[in-house]
Parts: structure tokens; C-alpha cells; sequence
């Protein structure tokens, strides 16, 4: 009994203490944070003319398929100066030697995000960096302070990963070169995850417009295990080349996620594509 209750009381001073403790770190006054703590850094160039330069973030290393990229402009005559008025647009190039082409990309918007002060896009790289083939991200940068304009290249590497998160066919509706990337989940979890994947159409090397209003559909399944799941929500045409979804893992491990093609009026553009998610 005497034991009892000295290890109660050892336990009401043990969260007595952690409750204290809690309190005590919330009245202290909030360490800065770096906005950029969570990003990737990529490089960083000037922009030539425009007296700014760029540093470029990503949220990982960059890779085929979607990538949302950070632009954050600084005052070439005062670097700690971020520039926030301005605007940003790209012109990803691949050099092939032979021949050079682009990617699908979004330009970034011409407000700056509020955490960063970035200005925010996305390229799709659709191939990585080979020994044959590399890619220059260009960064058309507008300095609204001194109205000066000026191109920002820099050399980048592009890798693909274990699980493609791009796939490219050609429409047997009407012959059109597509490229569908799986953008979320990018930290799938048992259950319902919602699930995003863009569409790009490739209209010459240069020019990879997103496309809206297709239909698709979608099954997930378990090979090894023989089995679906219930209640997945086929993605849908959100504009932009944004398409959104629920997918249902029901459990860790290696899932196929099946996905038909449509057009709006059901012609049939591509089946049996499919992306690979592994998670634990
Ligand atoms: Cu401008």
C-alpha cells in the first residue's frame, strides 16, 4: 500500500512536471523559423539584368513527374533583401544534343507565397538527367522594383524514381501524345487518402498544355494479396489538368492502381494504365 501510493504521487510529480514544462515553452517568445526548413534547395543563379537573384526550392530532389518549385528573388546589391514584387516564368529545357525540348510546367503565380515570399509553380520533368540528356531550368524574372527583366538559368538534375510517378501513352481516341502524373498522395496511409494526377497533352517540343474533361477510372488493387477495396472515388476534371480523387488502402504494402482513360462523351482514349505505391 505504501508502495502504491508513493508511485502514484511519483506519477501526479511526473505530469505535474510535464504539464509545467509544457506551459513554461509556450509562454517563451517563439523561435524564428526558417521558411525554407521544410524545402529542398536546389540553386541558385542571377538573373541576369534584372539585378535579382533567384534560389531555387523544391520539396524534394527534383524528379520525373510533378514537382512544385519555389522561386525566392533577393536584391542582387543587397542579398538579405527578398523581392516580393515581381514576377516569375519558366522555360524548363532538355538538351539532347540533337534536339532540345520542354515539359508540361505552371508558371508561378505573380503573388508571393506567404510563408516563403516565394513565388510558387510546378514543373512535370518527363525524362531524368542522362549522360546524353540534361536539363536547364530557366527562370524568367520580372524585378517590379527597378522594372528590369532578365533570365535566370540554372543546371539541374532530374532523377527518376524507384516508382514512376509519370507514365506517357498515346490516345486511341485521337492519336494525341499524353502525360499522366501522380502528384498525391505523396505520403499514402492506410485508408482513405485523397489522390490527384495531372494530364498533359504534348502539342510540339516545346509546348505540353494541361487537358481538362477527361473521365477516369480507377481501381486499386493488392496483386499479391488478390484484393481491391471499397469505396475509392474515380478522380475527376478539376481544371488546370488537375484531377481529384479518394483512393482506399486497406492495408501497408504494394498496390496497383488501375486507371482507365475516357473522353467526356466515353470514347475510350487508354485502359489498363497503372501506377505502382509501395508504403509501409
Ligand atoms: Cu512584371
Amino acid at each position: 500500500m505504501k508502495n502504491f501510493k508513493y508511485i502514484t504521487f511519483l506519477l501526479f510529480a511526473i505530469a505535474a512536471f510535464t504539464l509545467g514544462s509544457c506551459k513554461k515553452e509556450t509562454t517563451d517568445p517563439p523561435t524564428p523559423v526558417d521558411p525554407f526548413e521544410n524545402l529542398t534547395y536546389i540553386g541558385e543563379t542571377q538573373a541576369v539584368g534584372a539585378g535579382a537573384i533567384a534560389k531555387i526550392y523544391a520539396e524534394e530532389a527534383l524528379f520525373v513527374g510533378y514537382n512544385r518549385i519555389y522561386v525566392a528573388l533577393y536584391d542582387s546589391a543587397n542579398p538579405q533583401t527578398q523581392l516580393t514584387d515581381g514576377h516569375v516564368t519558366f522555360n524548363p529545357m532538355m538538351d539532347m544534343g540533337m534536339m532540345q525540348h520542354s515539359c508540361p510546367f505552371e508558371d508561378p503565380s505573380t503573388t508571393v507565397e506567404p510563408n516563403t515570399k516565394a513565388f510558387k509553380g510546378s514543373i512535370v520533368f518527363i525524362m531524368p538527367t542522362t549522360p546524353t540528356g540534361s536539363w536547364t531550368l530557366n527562370v524568367n524574372v520580372h524585378n517590379h522594383a527597378i522594372n528590369k527583366m532578365g533570365v535566370a538559368s540554372l543546371a539541374i538534375n532530374v532523377v527518376e524514381k524507384a516508382e514512376p510517378k509519370l507514365i506517357s501513352f498515346v490516345s486511341d481516341f485521337d492519336s494525341k501524345k499524353l502525360f499522366v502524373t501522380l502528384i498525391e498522395p505523396t505520403e499514402p496511409k492506410v485508408g482513405i487518402n485523397d489522390i490527384t494526377f495531372g494530364i498533359y497533352e504534348k502539342q510540339s517540343m516545346m509546348s505540353f498544355p494541361a487537358v481538362d474533361g477527361y473521365m477516369m477510372e480507377m481501381e486499386p488493387e493488392m496483386p499479391s494479396m488478390g484484393h481491391g477495396s471499397p469505396n475509392n472515388v474515380n478522380p475527376v476534371s478539376k481544371g488546370n489538368g488537375m484531377y481529384t480523387g479518394a483512393v482506399n488502402f486497406t492495408m501497408t504494402g504494394y498496390w496497383k492502381i488501375n486507371l482507365d482513360f475516357k473522353t467526356s462523351s466515353g470514347d475510350t482514349i487508354k485502359l489498363d494504365q497503372f501506377f505502382d505505391v509501395t508504403f509501409q
